[in-house]
């Protein structure tokens, strides 16, 4: 019986094995680097980061959204969040610093960068997002496996969250509630530039005394 090593095995389960060993990679490379830099610069700006595997259902929906047939060649190269990693910020200026970070590391290639701070979706949804090529190496051979990683506030995950469930729960949106819920992310917008300039205050205030 012949043996496939896992680097040319291209089943579904090689595949997410492979996805599983990258983002393992990717969450240490980010830690380790929000820690360095937290370290040196003696700010926290990250208040938490998170991350996951698509689940099969997830991936097979996405496939169907975008029209492209299920299978395993599709699935690699048509779903860039298979990986999602996502860190958390306090204040808005921490985004731009940390996704600086992230495109300075040398181990990470940028693939696409979607700012959706300066440009908002039109449903309201407000958040940085990075996709980018984790390296790993398999039988000594490199392969370089897509992630996404969204970088946003607190203020900005707590609407993306809600809206997540308010979308999923009601399917199409009734024309108000639309309404409503981009209107509350404006509010969150100016939130955050409210907390931002309270901080900026207080350190201020701190420098002073
Ligand atoms: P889930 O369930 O969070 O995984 P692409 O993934 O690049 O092929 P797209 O849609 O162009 O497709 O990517 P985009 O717009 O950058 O969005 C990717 C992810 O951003 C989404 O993944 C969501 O997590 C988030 N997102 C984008 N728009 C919205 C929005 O209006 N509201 C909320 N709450 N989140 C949003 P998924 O796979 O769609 O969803």
């Amino acid at each position: 019986m012949s043996m496939k090593d896992i680097y040319s095995d291209t089943s579904f389960d090689a595949i997410m094995l492979k996805y599983g060993l990258a983002l393992e990679m990717l969450e240490t490379e980010l830690k380790v680097m929000i820690r360095n830099y937290e370290y040196t610069s003696k700010t926290t700006p990250v208040d938490h980061l998170k991350s996951r595997l698509k689940t099969k259902e997830s991936i097979i929906k996405k496939l169907h959204k975008k029209g492209y047939e299920i299978n395993n060649y599709n699935i690699m190269n048509h779903v860039h969040d298979i990986i999602g990693v996502r860190i958390v910020c306090s204040f808005l200026p921490d985004v731009y610093e940390i996704a600086n970070l992230i495109k300075s590391n040398n181990k990470l290639v940028i693939k696409e960068e979607k700012d959706y701070i300066k440009n908002p979706k039109d449903s309201g949804y407000v958040s940085y997002h990075l996709i980018v090529l984790v390296p790993i190496n398999l039988d000594g051979k490199e392969i370089k496996i897509e992630a996404e990683i969204q970088i946003r506030t607190m203020a900005m995950d707590f609407w993306a969250s809600l809206d997540h469930k308010i979308r999923y729960k009601f399917r199409e949106l009734p024309e108000e509630v639309e309404k409503e819920v981009y209107n509350s992310s404006l509010d969150i917008r100016a939130l955050d530039e409210k907390m931002y300039h309270l901080n900026e205050i207080a350190k201020k205030y701190k420098e002073e005394i």
